[in-house]
């Protein structure tokens, strides 16, 4: 585990309904020995605190942030259009075609301003906190040590027998 109790991702949603799947990615960051900060911020009704929540984050050490959002998921690219930190972005599953709508909304940023968009709902925010971890492992052994371990562990706990 890290000795830093200081956060190293930020984990943003749009709403407390996201919170059953983004608390898997908090989850998992812990799991990695990565300290992380989760918050519910909508981009549309906290615009002004977001940018606020970004600024300081970014100043007490946090290097990459995760947003997850669902429907017009513009959360993950207004986060992105704030910092030049990585972005990964989590779509939420919906009613609509099982989150296509959060999909496309976050995966088709513009030229310029990327989002590196995972899976959509519970997969998806587990992924987001792996990434995150691997991103951070390019300049910390500890951490890339630790994904490496989880990446074992995983194989290791597949069962080849199909029954
Ligand atoms: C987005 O709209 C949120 O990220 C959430 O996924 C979706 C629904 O929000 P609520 O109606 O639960 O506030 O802003």
């Amino acid at each position: 585990m890290s000795n830093n109790t200081q956060p190293q991702v930020a984990v943003i949603m749009g709403s407390r309904s996201d919170w059953p799947a983004m608390k898997l990615t908090v989850q998992m960051l812990e799991d990695l020995g990565v300290v992380s900060v989760a918050k519910v911020i909508s981009a549309h009704r906290k615009a002004h605190r977001l940018g606020e929540f970004i600024r300081d984050s970014e100043a007490q050490g946090v290097r990459v942030f995760v947003a997850g959002a669902g429907g017009a998921a513009h959360l993950p690219g207004v986060v992105a259009s704030m910092t030049t930190r990585p972005v990964v972005g989590v779509p939420m599953k919906t009613s609509l075609s099982g989150g296509l709508d959060s999909l496309l909304s976050i995966v088709q940023m513009p030229r310029g301003v990327p989002v590196a968009t995972v899976a959509t709902g519970e997969a998806g925010a587990v992924n987001a906190a792996i990434l995150s971890a691997q991103i951070l492992g390019v300049g910390d052994e500890a951490i890339a040590q630790r994904v490496a371990a989880h990446r074992k562990a995983q194989a290791e706990s597949l069962e080849e027998s199909p029954e």
